[in-house]
């Protein structure tokens, strides 16, 4: 089954997706391996793999092998620019950061990456990228125009924009390690329109009821990545998140 597929039917049979991301420039290739396994254990669905610096390149390829060695759960590659694709993932989250001043983030990167994903084979999984405030290392990275994060109007008007753009997926982004997440009548507002597109929710997200909170407003999907990086128990910490999210 294709990665997205796979997704998608969690997402409609199961409740809300639990992805881990992993930050390869966080941990050496063996740690992250350790943290990926930890998190299959606790019930985590898939497992992303990229961040906004440092994330390329020997080091990439390296951390997605040795998480391939520890689980069997797929690996989704979240790049930062044209150098986070790796033919050792399963899939790409082929996005775009629709709010971006910058075209390098909307469609320059996603051309110089493109033939190297059609030459690996994995797959694409297009999806639109939104960053909402603060937006934290990515939205200064990606020189984001940040949605204000009490204007859900706009984070609407992009989510439509990647709708009819064809998107499949649409990502509401408050920043790794942000203070708070997207809040719930932003993730309400964007996933009424989506309709049966899938909505992705990450940034700020710490412990169960706030992953239960953005469940219920309607993310079909929600990232953890910090708290991960920071807990001593990770299984534990996913088996949180997860009973906390699933039907
Ligand atoms: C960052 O949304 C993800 O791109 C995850 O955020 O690190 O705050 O969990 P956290």
């Amino acid at each position: 089954m294709q990665v997205e597929e796979y997704l998608n039917k969690i997402a409609e049979s199961e409740g809300t997706v639990h992805l881990t991301l992993i930050d390869p420039a966080s941990q050496t290739p063996d740690q992250a391996a350790e943290i990926a396994h930890a998190a299959a254990l606790g019930g985590t669905d898939a497992i992303m793999v990229g961040g906004s610096t440092g994330a390329g390149g020997v080091l990439l390829d390296q951390t997605l092998l040795k998480i391939k060695e520890r689980t069997d759960k797929p690996t989704i590659l979240f790049p930062g620019n044209a150098s986070g694709v790796s033919k050792h993932a399963d899939a790409i989250f082929f996005m775009s950061l629709l709010n971006s001043r910058d075209i390098n983030y909307i469609t320059t990167n996603q051309a110089m990456g493109a033939p190297v994903v059609y030459k690996s084979g994995i797959e694409p999984i297009s999806m639109a990228y939104i960053i909402i405030e603060p937006g934290g290392t990515v939205g200064w990275v990606g020189d984001a125009k940040l949605i204000p994060k009490h204007k859900p109007e706009l984070a609407v008007a992009y989510a439509l924009a990647g709708k009819y753009l064809g998107m499949h997926y649409t990502y509401l982004e408050a920043g790794s390690g942000a203070d708070s997440p997207v809040t719930p009548e932003m993730i309400g507002a964007v996933k009424h329109v989506l309709g049966d597109n899938k909505l992705i929710v990450g940034g700020g997200i710490r412990d169960g009821e706030t992953a239960k909170m953005c469940a219920l407003a309607g993310a079909d999907m929600i990232v953890t990545g910090t708290i991960l990086e920071e807990s001593s128990n990770v299984t534990a910490k996913i088996e949180e998140l997860v009973s906390a999210i699933k039907k």
